[in-house]
């Protein structure tokens, strides 16, 4: 049985809740077809959260790897596209570290690309009802170094990584203008990622392209 392995960020910024972890904690031991989740949380924290997740890989030895994180504004579930060598924070994170323009791995690749089946994700989700959009950009904060940090871990193995980000929930954006998804539908939409991912070897050849 092959494990998926689904990560989610602890609340940051200040906040008291992180929808990337309470959807994650949703899904422990959910069992798909030819597979089972597994679940670890992450601190939002610089290379301590790559070493919470290299240290559950070594845990479980799953066959993938779905790092789960909020993204505060956007109205879809966005598989990202790429990882880039720089953490360029604009807040502290949740060990007070705020560097600029520093690499994630000194002499480390520009970029690793996502090793997920993303397109396929994207349609599994979109034909449930399910907003879905490939995002090109992880930002520069936590997220996207912990997406660089796990693709640079993988590098040499088999296994197939990438990175999801979710809008917030409600409750988050209710005295605001930001777009939001509930719980439920974030979970769902997370297992229909890991399914979709056992599902396609090779990702599905669909356009989602953008011009700026
Ligand atoms: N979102 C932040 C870090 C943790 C999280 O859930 C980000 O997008 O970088």
């Amino acid at each position: 049985m092959k494990k998926v392995l689904i990560t989610g960020f602890e609340p940051f910024g200040g906040a008291s809740i992180n929808p990337a972890l309470e959807a994650v904690k949703m899904l422990d031991g959910v069992k798909l077809d030819g597979g089972e989740i597994v679940i670890c949380d992450v601190p939002v924290t610089r290379y301590e959260a790559i070493k919470a997740v290299t240290a559950a890989i070594e845990k479980h030895k799953p066959s993938y790897v779905i790092t789960v994180g909020q993204a505060a504004g956007r109205a879809s579930i966005t598989p990202e596209r790429v990882a880039i060598n720089v953490d360029d924070f604009r807040i502290p994170d949740n060990g007070g570290n705020q560097p600029i323009d520093e690499p994630i791995i000194e002499d480390g690749p520009d970029a690793y690309f996502t090793t997920l089946p993303i397109k396929a994700i994207t349609k599994a989700l979109q034909e449930k009802g399910i907003p879905c959009q490939v995002s090109n950009t992880a930002g520069t904060f936590v997220c996207n170094h912990l997406f660089y940090g796990v693709q640079h871990f993988l590098r040499e193995t088999d296994i197939g990584h990438g990175f999801i980000h979710i809008p917030l929930l409600p409750e988050q954006a209710a005295a605001t203008d930001q777009a939001s998804m509930s719980l439920e539908t974030i979970a769902e939409g997370l297992r229909l990622a890991a399914q979709a991912t056992l599902d396609n070897k090779h990702d599905a050849v669909i356009g989602a392209g953008k011009i700026c």
